[in-house]
């Protein structure tokens, strides 16, 4: 996930979409809970500072990230969720088959997000070891899971 050239936070104000009656869902792997913890609490906030209702935000779990696939589905076949937000933490130099799990995630995403017609996002940090997480969860690279609920958001106002 690209850091230091771009920030997905970014945005012009009046280019935002009225999201107050929009349904979200966060699916989280539980994997390094306390990286996607941090993102799941900047989703949130992100998503209440630009007006979405808390009463409409659902929030689920899963094991780890090669489940959040098959969450994001489940999530995403209700139709009255208009995203899903898809937060997880793979770290490389702990995870020997950490390329089959991130390319399966990704592609899983993308598929349901097609599958859906509705935005799916790919919220899930895929660092070399736990520093570069946690710099991106609330650290010096912002919080990834804060720009997640700000590209729903965006894709919203497509
Ligand atoms: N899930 C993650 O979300 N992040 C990880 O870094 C991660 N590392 C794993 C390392 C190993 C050796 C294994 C077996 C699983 C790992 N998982 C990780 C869990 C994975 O996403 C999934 O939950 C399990 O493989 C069960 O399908």
């Amino acid at each position: 996930m690209a850091t230091a050239n771009k920030n997905l936070s970014e945005h012009k104000a009046n280019q935002l979409p009225d999201i107050s009656y929009k349904k979200f869902a966060l699916v989280i792997a539980e994997w390094n809970e306390e990286i996607t913890q941090a993102l799941g609490t900047g989703a949130m906030s992100t998503l209440i500072r630009y007006g979405a209702r808390k009463e409409n935000i659902v929030i689920k779990y899963v094991p780890g990230s090669y489940e959040l696939t098959l969450g994001a589905q489940w999530l995403a076949q209700d139709t009255s969720v208009d995203a899903v937000i898809c937060l997880g933490c793979v770290i490389q130099g702990e995870t020997p088959h950490f390329d089959y799990i991130c390319q399966s995630v990704a592609q899983g995403i993308k598929d349901v997000a097609l599958k859906y017609n509705k935005p799916v996002i790919f919220g899930v940090l895929t660092t070399l070891n736990l520093i570069q997480a946690q710099e991106r969860a609330g650290g010096k690279h912002g919080n990834k899971g804060d720009e997640a609920a700000m590209t729903a958001i965006k894709m919203l106002g497509f």
